[in-house]
């Protein structure tokens, strides 16, 4: 039975990646952090077979615990401090988790592989912001990196050291450079699901507006669980890569608002959409369009869910979620 560590288990992607490692047959493990984790029921709830640890990515001697106690023959480094308007308050903690924490991830894992560095297969979570100004469309692996956000140029730092540990120990360390995936379980600081679940409450009576910033950035949004899928499937690789995970497709906020509210029976959602300064960002990226073929061709993935069965997926999951309480 081959065993993976995932940090970040408790955000979206994790649930999502131990889940589909569970149903392979993966002995998983979890790294979590802080003394009474919210997320901490949710994880034993869905992951009842998971065995946490508890670690930080900016404490290395808590990673090579974790190594130690998992012996993993893959880790899957998906925490980090994700949300990037966040990262402006906060510029200094999102450099130490969203890049440093990569570092210790990576350093740690080698120090534990000893003379077998490849033997441990190291998956990095590296992101479409790390394009930030567009300078090609569609992006790709080869295309300029133009960071426009601290958790962009974070992201930048921990991708490339990602690329330099493979180079220089032989690591088996790949990259995913994904473009935004969503799903119900996104967090509600997310546009999409700040948006599906307030047309979910608007329909119900519950809100009567959502107040938000930029309509017209455009983003490349796919499902999580199909992403997840190349997570994986770029560990099974003979040699490491950097992979592209991306639909193709582009739409802008005011198009995820189009869906979303038709899906409700709203036909003009002008008058429950107000914008506001707060939601601005110093700095935008204007649009992201991603050119997945490199992952088509040679990990054989594509994305199943398209833009509105994902959009119609989240206002229904939340209009539920409301319905029954939760
Ligand atoms: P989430 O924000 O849902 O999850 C982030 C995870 O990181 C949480 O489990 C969180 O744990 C953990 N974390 C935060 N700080 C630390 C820390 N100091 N030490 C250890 N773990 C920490 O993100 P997603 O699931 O959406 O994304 C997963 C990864 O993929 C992230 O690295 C993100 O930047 C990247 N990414 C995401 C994309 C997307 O569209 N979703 C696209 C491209 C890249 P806790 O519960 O304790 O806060
Ligand atoms: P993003 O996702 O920054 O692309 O990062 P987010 O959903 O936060 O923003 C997408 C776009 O929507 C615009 N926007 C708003 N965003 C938020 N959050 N709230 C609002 O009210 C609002 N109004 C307009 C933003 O300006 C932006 O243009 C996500 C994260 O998951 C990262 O961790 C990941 O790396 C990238 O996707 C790929």
């Amino acid at each position: 039975m081959p065993t993976a560590l995932i940090t970040g288990i408790t955000g979206q992607d994790g649930l999502y990646l131990a889940e589909l490692l569970v149903a392979k047959g993966y002995d998983v493990h979890g790294l979590i952090r802080g003394q009474n984790n919210p997320k901490l029921d949710l994880v034993r709830r869905l992951l009842p077979e998971v065995r946490l640890h508890h670690g930080d990515l900016t404490d290395m001697s808590s990673l090579i615990r974790a190594l130690r106690e998992s012996q993993p023959d893959e880790v899957y480094n998906l925490g980090a401090v994700s949300f990037v308007a966040y990262s402006w308050e906060n510029a200094a903690l999102t450099t130490d988790v969203t890049a440093k924490g990569v570092l210790n991830m990576l350093e740690a894992v080698r120090l534990h592989a000893g003379d077998r560095p490849d033997s441990v297969r190291f998956y990095q979570a590296s992101s479409s912001e790390m394009f930030g100004k567009v300078q090609e469309v569609p992006q790709r692996e080869s295309t300029l990196l133009w960071p426009r956000s601290p958790y962009g140029v974070s992201k930048v730092f921990g991708h490339y050291m990602t690329i330099n540990y493979r180079e220089s120990y032989g690591m088996h360390a790949s990259s995913g450079i994904l473009f935004n995936h969503e799903s119900p379980r996104r967090g509600p600081e997310f546009v999409t699901r700040k948006i599906s679940e307030a047309v979910a409450r608007i329909k119900l009576g519950l809100q009567e507006d959502v107040v938000l910033g930029n309509l017209d950035a455009e983003r490349d949004w796919g499902y999580a669980g199909d992403y997840v899928e190349a997570m994986w499937l770029m560990l099974q690789q003979p040699t490491a890569d950097d992979y592209v995970v991306a639909t193709g497709e582009t739409h802008s906020i005011r198009d995820f608002l189009d869906v979303a509210f038709d899906h409700v029976g709203v036909d003009d959602w002008t008058s429950y959409v107000r914008q506001d300064e707060r939601f601005m960002r110093p700095a935008e990226v204007d649009q992201l369009i991603g050119d997945a073929s490199k992952a088509r061709d040679v990990l054989g993935w594509k994305p199943k869910v398209p833009f509105e069965a994902l959009v119609t997926m989240m206002v229904d999951a939340d209009l539920a979620a409301i319905q029954q309480g939760w």
